[in-house]
């Protein structure tokens, strides 16, 4: 039971500075970390009660992903690996901006409205990424558990993606894998070793990677992880967090968007490298080539390249599994062309912020989904995985190569999770199995040139957006100015949402060259003002 007396006085350690509001966003609160001490408590609170109703185990993830060192955040996971339900994370607000003497009546508040059996117990498991702020700010998550009563077990540090894991195998009976980090390891590595047995090239030559860590837990995380593939696979870390800061001038956001490499790597001509960001849930690839001009590959050209394969596989099997491919309305022109065209797979486009992705992906027997800043992996359906299992037994010679290919695919990819880690070890599988160098794969198609812009302004809110992001309905006014910009230029496209993350609205153009996205976004953002 909880003595919600024991909680107030606690609570009071953890005092919530007045006047101070926030939300629970597309990726959980998330400001300077000097502001966080009372939200790290309240979500320790906030995650029991989930346990108790769900009569499952809860994750609590601390970290602010790409943002500046300086910077963190929390966000909960759901019993399945999944981002928090949508009224949990209304519930989660309230929590946060409760003042002090409120705090009490918010947490029964929360268990009425939801119907918390709060004799039920709590089982709460804890990650945190390698920020300076995150140590202290999960023991104030651990505060908050414990005073209510609530079992735990912290993780200490891990990526995002390795707690979702952790959350899914507990909750799972240990189905899905064990839940340590060796136990992913050892999932991970073992899939990866059968799956590239068969690789055409197996020479060091052509399995060699030189990865970016965004000075964050991805370099902890990988390197641990090295071990467990001795020879497989050579890869070098750069940017691994002993001199350079967390996320500055480096990691999958910096490259993306700025579309140049990061500092602190050596990069040759045509050598395969790529970065992740600061808490390893997301992963860009990128090359030299020999005139100098810099490729990016970001998470749609990673999203085709999956696509390809897994098509082709199905096809060689001979089974008539549905694939669909789920982006945002970030996605390159280009790639959503290129899928539906050329490679002939249906493309959805859902709202920024991978629970919506995650939630369409999952009608599907294969649902690929990756936003184009490089967060995304392939879920797979109940279904969809016994029939694979089965056809790997029952199938012969090339076929059933194919289907045990899918096999160790599934068991590849994070089913909870976008997770760098992963997706780094399917695509390194995958361009060994095709003996594809990063030319031929960037070569699927060429993106259109596109420009991102942030705008400041009074208040975000006023511009209402439809149709999965692509169309302003408020302000009055605004979503015919930019139809009539867009008008202007070739192969245009351009549209502006508020942020879920950062006080700013961001704008997208794209266009036929680069001076026209560029000019295109500029002129969005004046009619933004
Ligand atoms: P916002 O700030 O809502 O655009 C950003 C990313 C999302 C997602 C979240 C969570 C872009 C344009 N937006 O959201 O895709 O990753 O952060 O980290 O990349
Ligand atoms: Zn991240």
């Amino acid at each position: 039971d909880m003595d919600l007396d024991a909680i107030t006085k606690h609570s009071a350690l953890h005092a919530k500075p007045s006047g101070l509001i926030l939300q629970y966003g597309t990726a959980g609160f998330r400001i300077k970390a000097e502001h966080l001490d009372h939200v790290m408590f309240r979500m320790g609170l906030l995650a029991v009660l989930r346990s108790k109703q769900t009569k499952s185990t809860i994750g609590v993830m601390v970290t602010a992903s790409h943002n500046p060192e300086e910077d963190n955040g929390v966000k909960l996971v759901d019993p399945l690996g999944e981002m928090l339900a949508p009224s949990w994370e209304e519930h989660a607000t309230c929590l946060a901006n409760a003042e002090e003497q409120d705090v009490q009546r918010v947490l029964l508040d929360i268990s009425e409205k939801a119907a918390v059996d709060l004799q039920q117990d709590a089982f709460v498991v804890i990650g945190r990424d390698t920020r300076p702020s995150s140590e202290k700010l999960s023991q104030s998550v651990i505060d908050g558990i414990t005073v209510s009563g609530g079992q735990f077990h912290d993780y200490g540090l891990l990526t995002t993606p390795q707690l979702h894991y952790m959350v899914y195998c507990r909750n799972t009976q240990g189905q899905y894998g064990k839940a340590t980090t060796e136990g992913y390891y050892q999932k991970l590595s073992k899939a990866f070793v059968e799956l590239t047995k068969q690789a055409f090239c197996s020479g060091d030559e052509c399995l060699s990677l030189k990865v970016d860590c965004a000075n964050g837990i991805g370099a902890l995380k990988l390197r641990e992880m090295k071990n467990y593939f001795s020879e497989g696979l050579s890869i070098q870390l750069f940017n691994v967090g002993t001199t350079g800061k967390l996320n500055h001038l480096c990691g999958a956001d910096f490259v993306k968007s700025h579309q140049k490499p990061p500092q602190g790597i050596e990069m040759k001509p045509n050598e395969r490298c790529c970065s992740f960001d600061g808490d390893a849930d997301r992963i860009v690839y990128y090359y030299y080539d020999a005139d100098g001009h810099f490729h990016l590959i970001d998470g749609d050209k990673i999203a085709t390249l999956i696509s390809s394969f897994l098509k082709e596989l199905l096809l060689e099997i001979g089974e008539s599994l549905n694939i669909g491919v789920v982006q945002t309305a970030y996605a390159n022109g280009s790639s959503t062309r290129y899928l539906e065209e050329v490679m002939k797979v249906p493309v959805y486009c859902t709202k920024t912020g991978v629970k919506h992705l995650h939630h369409k992906a999952q009608e599907f027997d294969i649902g690929i989904y990756f936003e184009a800043n490089g967060h995304g992996t392939v879920l797979f359906s109940k279904t969809a995985e016994m029939k694979i299992k089965q056809l790997a037994e029952e199938l012969e010679d090339k076929k059933r190569k194919a289907a045990k290919m899918l096999e160790n695919i599934i068991d590849l990819f994070n089913q909870a999770a976008g997770d760098a880690i992963s997706d780094m070890l399917v695509i390194e599988a995958i361009l060994a199995l095709k003996g594809l160098t990063i030319q031929q794969w960037d070569a699927l198609y060429t993106d259109l040139p596109n420009r991102q812009l942030k705008v400041k302004v009074a208040d975000r809110q006023v511009i209402s957006t439809t149709d999965a992001e692509r169309k302003a309905v408020t302000p009055p006014g605004l979503q015919e100015a930019i139809d009539d910009l867009v008008k202007k230029y070739k192969l245009s496209r351009a549209f502006v949402r508020p942020s879920g993350t950062e006080d700013i609205v961001r704008v997208y153009a794209e266009a036929d060259s680069q001076e026209s996205a560029d000019s295109l976004a500029q002129e969005v953002s004046w009619a933004v003002f």
